[in-house]
Formats: C-alpha cells, sequence, structure tokens
C-alpha cells in the first residue's frame, strides 16, 4: 500500500492544510439551529479545481456494458420525473484534526457536514433507459475534475454496486434548497448516495459506465479505506457513523473561540444523526454527568434531527458533551478510534465553555 504512504502529525498546521482549509470551507456550527442549511453554508470538499461547465454542450454519458448508451442533456434529464430528498451529507475525513496525530490532509474538526434538500432524476430510471447486460455487477461515475494524488493522474471517479445504484433513493441531483446546483456542488448534476460519506456523492457527473468487475480507481480502491496500519488492505468507507454535535453556546472569544455564557437557564440545541437511520436517542453530558435530551421533529430518513436540552448553567468552568445513540444500543466513543487517515471519526462533540455571575 506504498501507494498510500501518509505523513502523521500533530500540533502545528502546515501551509498545506491551511491551504486546503481555506479552499474547503466548513459549516459554521450556529447555522445547525435552521433545518436546512442554506447554500453558502454547507461544507465542501473540492479533491482538484472546480471545473466550469457549460449546460448548453454537457452531456451525461451512459455507456460500458449497456444495452443503449446514453447522450443525455440536463432538459432529457429535467423531462423524467423529479424525485427530493433531505439528506444530511458528512465528508468522511470529518473529526481528522481531532486525533493527537493527523494525517496530513484536509484538516477538518467538526464541521464538514451540512443538511440540504436535493431533487433530480432516480438514477434507476436513467438505468432503465440504457439497459444493462447480465454480467453487470457495479456502476462508475466520473467526474469533469483532474488531478493527481500520491501521483496518479485521474478524474475524480468512484463506483457502487449494482444493487446499490437501483436503489430508489440513489439520485441524480441538479438542484440543491430549489435552485440549480451551485458550481461549487457539482453543476450542472451530481449523485447523491444518501446515508454515506460524501465521497460516495459525486460532483459535476460527465459519465456513468456499467462494469462486470471492481472498479479499481484511486479513489474507491486505494483511498477512502479505514486502515489500521499502511499495509492493511482495509475496508470500503460507506455509510456515515452516528453522529451528533452541540451548537456552540453563548458568545465567542474572536481568536480561541472559547465561550462565555452568564449563568442562569440556556436552552441548549444541536444536530444528530446516523447513515443508517437509526437514531434512537442524545445525551448531553455536563461535567460529565450524563441526561437525555428531548428530540425535533422529523425531517427524513436521511436528515439530521435536531435536540433540545435545557441546562441551568451555574458560575465556573464547565465541559459541555453530546453523545448520539442507536436503535442497536451503539453509541459514540469518548476517544477516536484509530484510522490511518482520520476517516469516521465520530467521537462525542466537547464544548469548554465559561459561565459568569456578572
Ligand atoms: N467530482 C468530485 N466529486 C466529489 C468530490 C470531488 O472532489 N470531486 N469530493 C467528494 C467528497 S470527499 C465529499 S465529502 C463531497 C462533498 O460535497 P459538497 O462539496 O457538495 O459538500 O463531494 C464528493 N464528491
Ligand atoms: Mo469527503
Amino acid at each position: 500500500m506504498n501507494q498510500n504512504k501518509m505523513i502523521h502529525t500533530s500540533g502545528d498546521f502546515s501551509p498545506e492544510e491551511v491551504r486546503l482549509a481555506n479552499r474547503n470551507p466548513g459549516m459554521a456550527l450556529e447555522l445547525m439551529a435552521e433545518d436546512i442549511t442554506p447554500v453558502g453554508m454547507h461544507y465542501q470538499l473540492n479533491h482538484f479545481d472546480i471545473p466550469l461547465i457549460d449546460e448548453k454542450t454537457w452531456t451525461l454519458e451512459v455507456n460500458g456494458l449497456v444495452r443503449n448508451t446514453l447522450k443525455l442533456s440536463l432538459e432529457a434529464l429535467k423531462a423524467l420525473p423529479k424525485h427530493e430528498m433531505i439528506v444530511t451529507l458528512e465528508c468522511a475525513g470529518n473529526g481528522r484534526a481531532n486525533y493527537e496525530k493527523r494525517k496530513q490532509s484536509m484538516p477538518w474538526f467538526n464541521e464538514a457536514v451540512g443538511n440540504a434538500r436535493w431533487s433530480g432524476v432516480r438514477l434507476k430510471e436513467v438505468l432503465r433507459e440504457s439497459g444493462w447486460e447480465d454480467s453487470v455487477s457495479e456502476v462508475v461515475f466520473t467526474g469533469a475534475d483532474q488531478g493527481l494524488d500520491h501521483g496518479i493522474m485521474h478524474y475524480f471517479a468512484r463506483s457502487l454496486k449494482l444493487e446499490k445504484a437501483l436503489h430508489p433513493d440513489t439520485l441524480l441531483a441538479y438542484e440543491m434548497n430549489g435552485q440549480p446546483l451551485p458550481v461549487q456542488h457539482g453543476y450542472p448534476l451530481r449523485l447523491i448516495v444518501p446515508g454515506w460519506y460524501g465521497v460516495a456523492s459525486v460532483k459535476w457527473l460527465k459519465s456513468i459506465e456499467l462494469m462486470d468487475h471492481p472498479f479499481d480507481g484511486y479513489q474507491q480502491a486505494v483511498n477512502y479505506h479505514y486502515r489500521q496500519n499502511p499495509d492493511d488492505p482495509g475496508k470500503p468507507v460507506d455509510e456515515m457513523k452516528l453522529k451528533s454535535l452541540i451548537i456552540p453556546p453563548g458568545i465567542p472569544d474572536w481568536y480561541t473561540r472559547k465561550r462565555f455564557l452568564n449563568q442562569g437557564k440556556v436552552q441548549l440545541s444541536g444536530r444528530a444523526w446516523s447513515g443508517q437511520g437509526r437514531l434512537e436517542k442524545v445525551e448531553i453530558g455536563i461535567d460529565g454527568i450524563w441526561k437525555e435530551a428531548s428530540l425535533g421533529k422529523e425531517l427524513g430518513r436521511y436528515a439530521w434531527r435536531q435536540w433540545f436540552f435545557e441546562w441551568d448553567a451555574e458560575p465556573g468552568e464547565h465541559i459541555i458533551q453530546s453523545r448520539a445513540f442507536d436503535q442497536d444500543g451503539n453509541y459514540q466513543p469518548d476517544e477516536p478510534e484509530w484510522d490511518e487517515s482520520g476517516f469516521g471519526n465520530n467521537m462525542l462533540h466537547s464544548i469548554r465553555v465559561h459561565v459568569d455571575d456578572g
């Protein structure tokens, strides 16, 4: 796996990490007060340069082991039945910077998440038009963005097993929050694989290829695997793990982001989600004493859920923590589980606050 050799680091962030952080904005956590993340506040993860696509000349090609090769305009796609879903997307690297030893990559703390309304056409509607050979097992999605990673030149591409591609909620989206896809989120067309980490949802789609063998592209076969060590063959990153986050209460100090509150009743809130759609409850810990939060309304099978917790804040320093539980009794760990690439860190969220008596 030397194609996947990684540098781990502690402490100061490198200029490369800061540059990636500037190119890939996160969601300001206070925006979790909104059910739907406004377009400009949704996190972004762009591996290479954002491709500028002209919708007049763009087509989606569907090829490979199909009965009919297709070249579909955006208009042709829009003529198919429209499907809409509210979907929480999170980057698999969210939480990477919270590791003691982090991989040098995009240094997310907790902000690589957003919840949007995506609409478009079910992928299976398009695959029904192309048809496929009996031998087809895998579907490859290629974006228009190209670059190098570990010396390998490629277009960003990912695959799904045929069964997942045919799932009624696997979507080819041309709208986000009721508007044409913004350029940074994949204009004119992107895949949305709800419940899975964001990497599956290929942006700037230019082609879909049906194959009878596993796809060996870099972002599929090498990158985006959970690994315990560099030689570990690893397990592919797919469903989003159970997670919860806290809207930082009170007011911040500009530079340190430390939080300041007045004593008395504070309404704490945040969001929780599970890629499997099996969120059961959220617990809030105040200085290590845990109590159950109440849950807000369900926005949909694939959407985050708001939680609320009233806290009677007493003067002093406090640690506020949140952890979600699923219907199988799993809950977020106290410490990150090790991963070579810093993928899938779903440790509980902690915020330190200072409560004033004034
Ligand atoms: N073509 C293309 N698709 C892509 C990416 C990319 O760099 N290129 N990044 C992926 C990753 S890692 C994530 S987390 C999501 C981010 O989607 P967003 O920027 O719309 O939030 O897009 C995925 N799809
Ligand atoms: Mo990602």
